[in-house]
């Protein structure tokens, strides 16, 4: 069977993210830690497609398999491009939306450390849009997956796994997630949200 999904390469060097991402963590965290959700997104689609439908217990095995590794695949695929070497701002619509939910720039930039620095094991800080109410929140996701609510669109995210910072930052999440929110591709992130916004007025 062909392969389902595939690696994407990362839009700038390894070495591009120095100093606060060296390129030894870069290196693994994308070519070991992705590829290995990219492959294990792969085996359970096999698996799912050998299966037994009477065979409930592994049906539900590589059913979550597929979860995982498949929610492991995506955040990372939406992580690597809000990564930028230089600090930009958030402009225009996406500029005003965040004054509107959260109050402040400082405020945001708080909101959204304090849940990722406070992510309870492995995981996700988030900014993401809830096309329901038409507005943003911060959050969290465990895993790769737990504390996703439908229809809601990823904007940002933040990689708080040990594998992302531990190399250079030891136990020092907070570092990690400051450097992170400081170089954020805002001209990336505004292009999500365009695209997210204009999903709002079908779920109203
Ligand atoms: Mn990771």
């Amino acid at each position: 069977m062909t392969d389902r999904y595939t690696l994407p390469k990362l839009p700038y060097a390894y070495d591009a993210l120095e100093p606060w991402c060296p390129a030894e963590t870069l290196h693994l965290h994308h070519g070991k830690h992705h590829a290995a959700y990219v492959a294990g997104a792969n085996e359970a689609t096999s698996a799912l497609a050998a299966i037994e439908p009477t065979n409930a217990y592994e049906l539900a095995g590589a059913q979550a398999s597929l979860t995982f590794n498949l929610g492991g695949h995506v955040l990372h695929s939406l992580f690597w491009p809000t990564l930028a070497s230089s600090k930009t701002s958030p402009s225009g619509q996406l500029a005003t939306r965040l004054i509107a939910d959260f109050g402040t720039k400082a405020r945001f930039h708080d909101l959204l450390t304090a849940v990722s620095v406070g992510v309870h094991g492995s995981g996700w800080g988030a900014l993401m849009y809830d096309t329901v109410s038409g507005t943003m929140r911060i959050a969290e996701i465990r895993d790769h997956q737990y504390d996703l609510v439908a229809l809601t669109e990823v904007l940002a995210v933040i990689d708080v796994w040990e594998h992302a910072y531990y190399l250079t930052n030891h136990n020092d999440r907070a570092t990690w997630v400051t450097a992170v929110i400081d170089h954020f591709d805002w001209a990336v992130i505004g292009e999500r949200y365009d695209l997210a916004s204009g999903k709002s007025a079908s779920t109203e």
